[in-house]
């Protein structure tokens, strides 16, 4: 990467709170909806859903998903319809949040990653530099959107989020959350995440947007803790 382009887009950002987080949760999605942090996990054979206390962690509700399963990316796309991205499986699941069940299905080609909801756009990453666009009535694909910094593509786009008009990514094998324009896929800021992975070889995975506080919530995969942090974009 080119020092000089990164020290221009370095992002602020600062520790507001501490709440717990189940350390064999293999976090791959995470999303609050109507006071209530959502999540799922992956792994083959331990892929799940979860309803959890966003002030303290605690999981109020777990749905263990068919082991056949690698669950990825959620994301809210109406009050009574989470979507659940599987890895490679071409599936997503439409869930009902209050049940953690599946009420619909839908298919996809390619891989599944992150998913979030721009209010008309179901968006996905699959671990390249491109995120996709999706009819969030049907999945279908509508749009497909490179992701550069400087003008050099960012592979690895992890979990999602949508806040404040932008695109929020974790980027596999990094400590970075990136912020990319909707409209050009652009980074605007990347943010080092360092400070808060507890170490041996744990994964920064997992982006939620409290908008009442107008604050972030972020974790990683089996880490013990997850952070409130109030981000400068
Ligand atoms: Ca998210």
């Amino acid at each position: 990467m080119i020092p000089h382009i990164l020290a221009t887009i370095a992002g602020a950002w600062s520790l507001i709170g501490i709440i717990g987080h189940d350390p064999g949760a293999y976090t791959q999605g995470f999303e609050l909806h109507d006071g209530v942090l959502y999540e799922s996990t992956g792994i083959y054979g331990r892929s799940s859903l979860r309803r959890t206390d966003p002030s303290t962690g605690e999981v109020l509700q777990l749905r263990r998903l068919p082991d056949s399963l690698f669950a990825e990316g959620i994301t809210f796309v109406s009050p009574d319809r989470m979507l659940v991205l599987t890895w490679r499986e071409g599936l997503v699941l439409a869930v009902d949040p209050a049940t953690l069940e599946t009420v619909d299905t839908f298919t996809i080609r390619g891989e599944g990653w992150g998913l979030c909801f721009d209010g008309e756009r179901v968006i996905r990453s699959d671990g390249t530099e491109m995120l996709r666009f999706h009819d969030p009535r049907n999945m279908r694909v509508t749009d497909s959107l490179m992701v550069t910094l400087a003008g050099v593509p960012q592979r690895n786009l992890n979990e999602l989020e949508f806040a404040r008009g932008v695109i929020w990514a974790n980027q596999w094998q990094s400590n970075r959350i990136l912020a990319i324009d909707p409209a050009s896929g652009a980074v605007l800021r990347v943010y080092d995440m360092s400070a808060l992975n507890p170490g041996r070889g744990s994964e920064l995975n997992g982006i939620a947007y409290d908008s009442d506080r107008d604050l972030f919530l972020v974790t990683g995969k089996n880490w013990p803790l997850t952070y409130s942090i109030d981000i400068k974009l």
